[in-house]
Parts: C-alpha cells; sequence; structure tokens
C-alpha cells in the first residue's frame, strides 16, 4: 500500500505524520514557452528525458517533490504572470497534465515561480516525519536576504530580468556559465558555503534532521554539524540532476543522471517492492 502524506504551509504544523515513502526531488527546471530563454528546452532531449523519468518515478515512489523554479516566470516579458505560468503549462501539455492530476506531485515554490502558489496550490515549506527522522524541504530563496550579498539582495530580479532581454536579442550569457557549472557538478566541486550553512541553520531551528532545498543549482549532499543537508540541483544546461531518499532504509541520495531504463522494477528498495506486490 501506498502511504497518505501531508504538505503543510504553516512552520508550526511540522513534522506531526508519521510516514514510510520513498521521495524523489527534483528543482530547477525553469520551463519556459520553448523559446530562446527557455533555459530548459533548449538542451536537445531534455524534455523527452524528463518524461522518461517522470513515467518511471510515478511508478517506483511515493511522491516526487517539484523542490520550486519548476517554471520560469521571473524572466518573461509579461506582467501578467498568472497568463505567463499558464502558457508556460500549455508549452509542456503532459507536464501539467502530470502535476494537474495531484497523486504523487508535490509541488513547492521557487523564486522564479511567483504564482505557482496562488494558481497551482504550491506550499513554500513541505514538511515530512519519518522513522524518527524530520525532513524539512524548501526552495531556498527564502535564505537569500540572510546570505546574499548587497548586489544579489537589492537588485538580482532586476538582473535576471534584464538578462532575459539580452538573451532574446542573441546574447547567450548563460551558455558559458552552464558548462562551467555542469562541469563542477558532475566533478563534485561545489564546496558548502553560507547557503548550505543558512539552509541547515533553518533546518536545526525547525527540528528538521535532513534538509532539502534546490536554488543554488549545486546537486550537494554533506553532513553540516550533524545534519544532512541535501541540495537537488537543476535540470537546466543539459543536466539530470535528482534526489531519492529512502526514509524507510535511510538511503539518502544525488543522482547527477539517473537512466531509468538501467533500472529494474525492484531496485527501488523493500518498501517499494512490497508497494508493487
Ligand atoms: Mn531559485
Amino acid at each position: 500500500m501506498l502511504v497518505y502524506y501531508r504538505v503543510r504551509n504553516e512552520i508550526h504544523t511540522m513534522f506531526k505524520e508519521p510516514l514510510k515513502v520513498q521521495i524523489a526531488v527534483i528543482s530547477d527546471l525553469h520551463l519556459g514557452r520553448k523559446d530562446k530563454l527557455d533555459q530548459f528546452n533548449r538542451n536537445p532531449g531534455a524534455e523527452a528525458q524528463l518524461y522518461q523519468l517522470l513515467d518511471y518515478l510515478e511508478t517506483h515512489v511515493d511522491k516526487i517533490v517539484l523542490l520550486g523554479d519548476i517554471f520560469e516566470t521571473l524572466r518573461s516579458k509579461t506582467l501578467n504572470k498568472t497568463k505567463e505560468l499558464k502558457t508556460i503549462l500549455q508549452y509542456y501539455p503532459k507536464f501539467a497534465n502530470k502535476i494537474s492530476n495531484g497523486g504523487k506531485y508535490v509541488l513547492v515554490k521557487g523564486n522564479h515561480d511567483l504564482v505557482t502558489g496562488a494558481v497551482l496550490g504550491a506550499s513554500e515549506y513541505l514538511t515530512i516525519k519519518e522513522n524518527n527522522k524530520n525532513i524539512l524541504f524548501f526552495h531556498g530563496h527564502q535564505l537569500d536576504s540572510v546570505v546574499a550579498d548587497f548586489w544579489t539582495k537589492n537588485f538580482e530580479n532586476v538582473g535576471v530580468w534584464l538578462g532575459g532581454w539580452l538573451e532574446r536579442m542573441g546574447i547567450d550569457i548563460t551558455k558559458k556559465a552552464n558548462a562551467s557549472s555542469k562541469f563542477k557538478s558532475l566533478n563534485n566541486l561545489w564546496k558548502v558555503g553560507g547557503f548550505e550553512i543558512a539552509a541547515t541553520a533553518l533546518g536545526k531551528k525547525l527540528n528538521a534532521d535532513i534538509i532539502v532545498t534546490g536554488h543554488s543549482h549545486h546537486p550537494m549532499k554533506v553532513e553540516i554539524e550533524n545534519h544532512l543537508f541535501l541540495n537537488s540541483g537543476t535540470r537546466v544546461g543539459g543536466r539530470q540532476d535528482m534526489i531519492i531518499l529512502d526514509t524507510n532504509i535511510n538511503d539518502y541520495e544525488i543522482y547527477k543522471k539517473f537512466d531509468p531504463s538501467s533500472q529494474s522494477s525492484h531496485q527501488m528498495g523493500p518498501f517499494i517492492e512490497e508497494a508493487l506486490s
């Protein structure tokens, strides 16, 4: 039997429901209008790979957490962000269909999503308690004001929006950055910094044992002061990052490239075998 879960918008109601679940976490897709600005779509095969993965996860895990920055509405031309989100959903009908059918998908807000809370019911924080472990999920932009420098704090959104216009004019400002970021990710070159420490500190304050964020596009699994911090990375720039949290066997893993076709149906842990039988 698959188990029930609860999404909580309010921090103070956290960690009430004991569960036994296996959770996949994906973030930072930045889906757009399939134009020059669509950082996800401009990587050949990205959409097909995503659907292959999601189809697989739907039958092999209990929950699929979409941990923010799923939709790129921050860089959009239009000021009507609800309309923009609906347009993006039309460009990705299969994805829209998957998440609107509820079921295993849990949507958490990111800073580029802007209206997913109002339109799709995304929550700010998601918490799960299992095997005496409290797991806290949030996108991570909530920490920007704590860790960012003056420039980022005051002008980041303007910069992102301006970058969108440069790209519309044919100036690709992210290609080089994406290549360097991919190299660092595949070679585990990301180091713990202010963001990871602040995320862990927040988790500690909220009584979480495991803290999971996206936002930085730095896939990571690291222990900070006896707390496990994980970052789900991204799926832009040709990246295919994902986290699988198995709360049944306390196994928490980052995948930089996960090929569903290489998996047998019984490889995902004893709980899932039981669930399938
Ligand atoms: Mn973000």
